[in-house]
């Protein structure tokens, strides 16, 4: 191809475009826009294979290591062992709602306010922040869902160097040491956690940088390699963004006995968390990083600063609640700890396991929550209590996505919408990204390829379709632009230093970026989804937010510079990783409003924090189409899970690059059981419809997207349970069996809910896989031929192109559909099945949840059926789940499978609402162990029992 490179996104014609309207950069701007892997992830050219002329070249340099970073490289002068920090345990207070005290350095004099706060439900919170501030130290609003409730402390012992403090009735007691000052908190008399045990606390004083802050000889707020810097970023713009104010905090915690934390994503890592000690710290900073490494602490788009720990016998976690650049340094190691109170000395120390967490941040105060568990499924619930759980998505969004970057016109998009018809498979959502904007103007239309976006909406609607487009964040400088005109009008962008508003570059080109931070700009921004502010803003139109990390084309790491100024005169670097939290917020909120309350919403978000499961769905970014993303994407999406973020998804297919076909079949399998599940490509990649690679490998795709949709009703029931019960959808294995440490460090199967493990297939050329089934007297059966597993805890199991393995755990009840529709839509009447899966005792228990699939009357009006299956001595019953639901419409059960049954029945009977009995049909497979009861016309609102008589 000859002439100048377009960028990702542009086509020639708008490269060539004058630069005051150009969507473009220079390659080399472009490439840094677009991101890049870390120094850690490979510093090889990588080439774009289907856009041979846009050499995507990895840079080193783009982003920074933790020694580029001037409050890590202070924080790191601080010497580990013996904190400077002494408690004052004369100033303490108890009162309803916090213990509080002083604490002083030794050094400094400065005296700090510790408040150590018992929050109802297993929460233990500390805050410490300064006694007299010359200036306010931003503190993280709007992620927490109300102030939480507190209870007061009891003290029970108060001497002069020590103090301790019983919560729950002193199963849980705080160690308070004066000096050094410290803080370990046991449970059962059992040391659990200890705070600043390595002396670790660090809070920069506001008015004058500390003497540790400057390295002797380099000054730690510049970056170490300025002068290689290949950005060609003059030296007054590196110093702006990199103008360190020292703001920063610190604190070290131990928690003991543990050898596995899992947690505080976004990385393109494993899902149990790698030592720090010989690599970089997890970096935790929202930035837009296009083909991101895998295997690297770098932060990619999202952050939420929670980390989990776990053994056999506890579950605890650690939720930091600072929305600046926090780094977090993880070491295991064993320690020598006094186990067992009263007894001998010399049984006194054994070596425990120990893991040691280091947790910086650049800007804030320190509020930091101990979720104490001691389950899983307690820190879910405790983290849920803080921060809320997710969202209860509409029922399409369940079903297939179909994305591309872009489907280029109305015509296009009817085209690929057949394509689904033609060849039988179902989608629920096709997708349009920025092309279908009119120059990059967010809730306008592209006038020529787009003329009627209303009707395109209606002829998806007939289908039982809906439309999704992107709405970035940048806003283009346009005087014309009425979304610029008003929102410069009113002053609702991101400021810079000097007051004016802050410019970036952006595909739009020079942009502003509205200040979702403020109240008021929310407001308004979500009054743009009404029905009547933007022509073909439909109510079956759903949202995507991309680039909201805030991305900025040749910005420093690609993002807003730190010292941008938000509302209330905070600065970007107090609160950047909240930045896309805000905009999915009111996107969110818009999208409720439109329907005046009645509506679920659907919003995408790639940038996200602790509390996004609130407000809608989360992507994992620009992946790569190669065999190492689908494989990261496992841990990748079961870490957003534990931390709260249940509706995730990975681009099935991998958004850079053309999947070979073998890939793109694998990834389809994993992807339908994956929560957020949507194909999408890059542009300039090859088409990627399902139906493009050939009829072997269209088969094979439709029949794993066919499956997502005859599991809906147990996606649907996964995330209502998520949303009122805060049980992640998709599970590491430790979640479901947290007491066989075998499970700890799996991360290539997974749960979906408590009954089926999948076993994505994540290499190429696969004919076999070690399958380990775990759990001790578990039963397990093959989900679609309903063998029972025999009896080995693993297994090398044979694998074919056709499927994944999949499991059903004995002692569960998955509810399904009979047959599959066009769209989900078009599946609301489809009767029901149920597969029972008996335990060693001959049991199971399994839900069921219906309601209409679009409203919040559920929640307003109890309007949803929610029923409970429970198998017990050859009977199931259907039975209330929750004794709150109001029957909707009704619903068939057809048919019932129920494996590991040992013998051939000599009847099988229903007995409706304790009335009579009616003998039905069935059919016995001896050597699969197989009852199927079919013809059944049961309604699954009412009671009912189906007995099984033994022969
Ligand atoms: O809007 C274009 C793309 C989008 O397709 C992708 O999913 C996002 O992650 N977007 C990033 C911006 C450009 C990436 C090079």
């Amino acid at each position: 191809m000859e002439g100048p490179a377009p960028c990702p996104g542009s086509t020639n014609k708008e490269a060539a475009a004058s630069s005051e309207n150009s969507s473009c950069q220079s390659p080399r701007a472009a490439m840094s826009a677009a991101g890049a892997p870390h120094a850690t992830s490979g510093n090889n050219p990588v080439k774009s294979p289907e856009a041979p002329h846009r050499v995507l070249i990895e840079s080193a340099s783009k982003f920074r290591t933790c020694r580029q970073i001037g409050f890590y490289r202070r924080q790191k002068q601080l010497p580990p062992g013996q904190s400077s920090y002494v408690a004052q345990l004369d100033t303490l207070q108890v009162d309803e709602t916090c213990a509080s005290l002083q604490i002083i350095h030794q050094g400094t004099k400065v005296p700090l306010n510790l408040q150590i706060i018992a929050v109802i439900g297993g929460i233990i919170r500390l805050k410490i922040n300064d006694v007299s501030p010359s200036k306010k130290r931003y503190e993280v609003s709007d992620v927490l869902v109300k102030e939480p409730a507190s209870e007061r402390f009891t003290v029970a012992e108060q001497e002069l160097s020590s103090l301790t403090l019983e919560y729950q009735q002193g199963l849980y007691k705080l160690h308070v040491t004066a000096q050094p000052f410290s803080i370990t908190v046991t449970h059962e008399e059992k040391p659990l956690v200890s705070v600043n045990s390595e002396g670790l606390l660090y809070f920069e004083d506001l008015v004058s940088p500390s003497p540790e802050s400057v390295i002797p000889g380099i000054n730690a707020d510049e970056p170490l390699d300025s002068a290689k810097d290949d950005f060609g970023h003059c030296e007054k713009e590196l110093q702006d963004f990199l103008d360190s104010k020292t703001t920063s905090v610190g604190l070290d915690f131990s928690l003991h006995g543990f050898e596995h934390v899992y947690g505080i994503p976004e990385h393109a890592d494993h899902h149990r968390l790698q030592d720090c000690r010989e690599s970089d710290a997890y970096r935790l900073y929202n930035l837009d990083v296009f083909g991101y490494g895998v295997h690297s602490k770098m932060g990619i788009y999202g952050t939420v600063p929670l980390l989990l720990a776990h053994k056999a016998s506890y579950t605890c976690g650690v939720f930091w609640h600072n929305a600046s650049e926090t780094m977090v340094e993880v070491n295991y190691k064993a320690s020598l700890q006094p186990e067992i109170k009263d007894a001998p000395v010399s049984r006194k120390k054994k070596a425990v396991p120990q893991v040691d967490l280091r947790w910086m941040s650049e800007s804030g105060i320190v509020d930091v929550f101990l979720l104490l568990g001691p389950s899983p499924q307690d820190v879910f619930n405790q983290y849920a209590q803080l921060t809320g759980t997710q969202a209860f998505p509409p029922r399409f969004s369940l079903g297939y996505h179909q994305c591309r970057w872009n489907y280029e016109d109305e015509a296009d998009v009817e085209a690929v919408d057949s394509g689904f018809d033609e060849h039988l498979i179902p989608y629920d959502v096709i997708w349009l990204d920025i092309e279908h904007t009119d120059g990059k103007r967010y809730f306008t239309w592209d006038p020529d390829k787009f003329p009627d976006p209303v009707q395109m909406q209606e002829k998806l609607e007939k289908k039982k379709r809906k439309l999704v487009v992107i709405s970035d964040p940048h806003i283009k400088i346009d005087p014309n632009y009425m979304l610029y005109a008003e929102a410069k009008q009113k002053g609702f962008f991101v400021k810079d230093r000097e007051g004016g508003d802050y410019v970036g570059r952006c595909w739009p080109g020079s942009s502003c970026y509205l200040d979702f931070t403020n109240p008021e700009v929310r407001d308004w921004y979500s009054s743009q989804f009404a029905l009547n502010a933007h022509k073909g803003y439909t109510d079956t139109l759903f949202i995507w937010n991309d680039m909201n990390e805030p991305a900025v084309f040749e910005s420093p790491e690609g993002t807003m510079p730190k010292h941008a100024v938000h509302h209330q005169s905070w600065e970007h670097r107090d609160l950047h990783n909240l930045y896309g939290f805000y905009q999915q917020m009111a996107t969110s909120e818009g999208l409720i409003r439109r329907s005046g309350g009645q509506e679920r919403p659907f919003v995408l978000t790639r940038s996200f924090f602790a509390g996004s499961q609130r407000y809608g769905a989360v992507w994992t970014g620009d992946n790569k189409a190669e065999w190492d993303y689908l494989k990261i994407s496992i841990p990748m999406l079961v870490t957003l899970s534990v931390t709260g973020i249940s509706f995730c998804g990975a681009d099935v297919g991998g958004f850079v690059g053309n999947p070979e076909p073998e890939l793109l079949v694998r990834w389809y399998q994993a992807g339908s059981f994956q929560p957020f599940f949507r194909g999408h490509a890059v542009r300039d990649s090859q088409r990627r419809e399902p139906w493009l690679f050939g009829e072997n490998n269209t088969f094979l795709i439709k029949k794993a997207i066919e499956e997502r949709y005859t599991l809906l009703p147990y996606w649907y029931l996964l995330f209502y349970r998520a949303h009122v019960s805060a049980e992640p959808v998709m599970r590491p294995l430790w979640v479901e069996f947290p007491k066989n440490p075998e499970v700890f460090g799996v991360e290539n199967q997974y749960m979906i809910g408590n009954a089926l493990m999948v076993v994505p297939v994540l290499e190429s050329g696969v004919s076999s896989l070690d399958v380990l089934y775990p759990g001790s007297g578990e039963l397990w059966y093959n989900f679609r031929t309903h063998e029972r597993i025999a009896r080995q805890h693993k297994q090398k199991v044979r694998v074919t192109l056709d499927e994944i393995p999949v499991y059903q755990r004995g002692g569960t009840i998955v509810p399904m559909h009979t047959t599959v529709g066009k769209s989900t839509g078009w599946m609301e009447d489809t009767p029901y099945e149920l597969h029972v899966a008996l335990d060693s005792k001959g049991s199971a228990s399994g839900e069921l949840y219906i309601d209409d699939g679009h409203s919040f009357q559920y929640a307003q009006e109890c309007m949803f059926t929610f029923r409970r299956f429970t198998l017990q001595k050859n009977v199931l019953s259907c039975r209330s789940a929750d004794n709150t639901g109001q029957v909707t419409a009704e619903s068939i059960l057809k048919k019932v499978l129920f494996m590991g049954f040992k013998n051939r029945p000599s009847e099988v009977n229903v007995i409706i609402a304790g009335k009579e009995k009616t003998s039905v049909d069935f059919t016995y497979n001896h050597k699969l162990c197989l009852l199927t009861v079919e013809n059944l016309s049961l309604d699954v609102s009412n009671d009912w029992e189906i007995h099984i008589a033994k022969s």
